[in-house]
């Protein structure tokens, strides 16, 4: 997505910059995974769909498509597909792109754009991904649109975003969310003195990324393209991760293991690292900054990465900048292989704790077996003396340090105007949708999520 200057600092495959080779931009270093187009069966491609089919009519400005029947839509629906909790209800698609009015443009990307939509029944806002199926064919993305589904439609954490709906047009894939009218977490950054953040404050939101990263990696999830730009802030301030089109999934997620801690009164915590154990992926993703040393390398990575770029992310939230940047992507990945992690004395840098510094270091450890979280995972995070006076059951009762501007309208004051370019082709001509003779969205879940306790933003 664009950030508070107007620039895509971003780079999640997801949303990429639109034309302009700025150098302040971070780039993402991601490299297409090529046999994704005819993995079908593959380790990774989501459970088949609970039922699906393709909405009656288009909205949202895209072409009608004729209805299929439900037999139809149902005709691969063996239903195999296990959902994370009790509390999400998954019935079929009860709405299509015609349930909801288009209201702005929150972010674009290489493949999509991001709406902010109002369902037109009930006046609720809501944030719509629309991608584009004849991008993602040619930019070998199928797979990652999958998962980003197959994962979201899964989750049910206070600080992961809310899917409600999925469904798909002849040309384009839907992903309804929950509306995080507070904006990016970055953004809220660059707005701060310095562009960063108390110490105190940057505890309170590492803690809730790292509840939500024990979350994902207990679910057998590796985000792996933990940054600023990819929080983003509630309404309330707590954070909601949001982009998992990199993230990872292991197949099945092993049971957690058990950590028996040593305080007499401390109780035991979860093993997050056994859920993933047998999960390392080859994959070259990830943002340019933030990216391990381990992915650099390209001998594979494990969950160990989301704990690397956790180390980056507090270095930023406290510096304003990011520890190994360099001129370019080969000076930034050689800091990352070779250079220390340094913390500025400077009299406009913030004095920052000696028990932070170690936490950073830990994370920022090369050698990923010997990294903080690589042995019980998140567990071992939180057990960091840092961390010593961090309530974790209480933290989406904490009040957070930074309270968006609230916005209930429609005016989305905390995004920043965007405007709809020709560069992504959201009318183009009809394309046939076929690879090898097969349909590469068919896996693609068209459901309706109900979710217990939903507290989705009206106007
Ligand atoms: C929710 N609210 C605002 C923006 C978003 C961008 C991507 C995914 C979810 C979002």
């Amino acid at each position: 997505m664009k950030n508070a200057n107007g620039k895509s600092r971003t780079l999640g495959p997801w949303f990429l910059k639109d034309g302009s080779n700025n150098q302040k931009l971070r780039r993402v270093a991601s490299a297409p995974n090529t046999k994704a187009l005819n993995e079908k069966n593959s380790p990774q491609s989501p459970q088949q769909m609970l039922g699906k089919y393709n909405n009656t009519n288009e909205n949202l400005s895209v072409p009608a498509v004729p209805a299929r029947p439900l037999s139809e839509m149902k005709r691969s629906g063996t239903f195999k597909r296990t959902y994370s909790s009790n509390s999400i209800k998954i019935k079929s698609v009860e709405v299509g792109p015609n349930s909801f009015q288009k209201i702005k443009l929150l972010g674009k990307g290489d493949v999509g754009k991001v709406y902010l939509v109002k369902e037109k029944k009930t006046n609720k806002l809501y944030a719509m991904k629309v991608l584009s199926k004849k991008e993602m064919i040619k930019r070998n993305k199928i797979k990652r649109a999958l998962a980003e589904q197959e994962i979201l439609a899964t989750s049910n954490h206070p600080f992961i975003v809310t899917l409600y709906h999925s469904f798909q047009s002849e040309d384009y894939l839907y992903l309804c969310m929950e509306y995080c009218m507070g904006g990016e977490f970055f953004r809220a950054l660059q707005t701060r003195p310095g562009k960063c953040l108390l110490e105190e404050d940057a505890k309170f939101y590492a803690a809730e990324v790292i509840a939500a990263l024990e979350y994902l990696h207990l679910m057998g999830f590796i985000y792996r393209d933990l940054k600023p730009e990819n929080i983003l802030l509630h309404q309330s301030g707590h954070i909601m991760l949001s982009d998992f089109d990199l993230s990872k999934q292991s197949h099945p997620a092993n049971m957690p293991g058990i950590v028996k801690n040593s305080g007499a009164n401390s109780p035991p915590s979860i093993d997050t690292k056994s859920c993933i154990a047998n999960l390392r992926t080859n994959s070259f993703v990830g943002t340019e900054e933030y990216i391990a040393p381990e992915v650099i390398k390209g001998c594979g990575h494990t969950s160990a990465v989301d704990w690397w770029t956790l180390g980056i992310l507090i270095y930023e939230m406290l510096y304003g900048f990011t520890p190994f940047k360099g001129q370019n992507r080969n000076a930034t990945f050689s800091n990352i292989l070779r250079n220390d992690v340094y913390f500025p004395e400077t009299a406009n840098a913030q004095q920052v704790s000696a028990l932070c510094k170690s936490l950073i270091k830990k994370l920022l450890c090369k050698d990923e077996n010997r990294r903080l979280g690589s042995k019980a995972g998140a567990s071992d995070v939180k057990a960091h003396a840092f961390f010593k006076n961090t309530q974790w059951a209480l933290l989406r009762h904490t009040t957070p340090p930074i309270i968006p501007q609230q916005s209930y309208g429609t005016d989305a004051i905390n995004f920043r105007n965007i405007h709809e370019s020709v560069s992504l082709d959201m009318e183009g001509e009809k394309i046939v949708v076929e690879i090898n003779g097969e349909n590469p969205f068919e896996e693609f879940n068209s459901v309706t999520l109900h979710h217990d306790g939903d507290d989705d933003v009206e106007t």
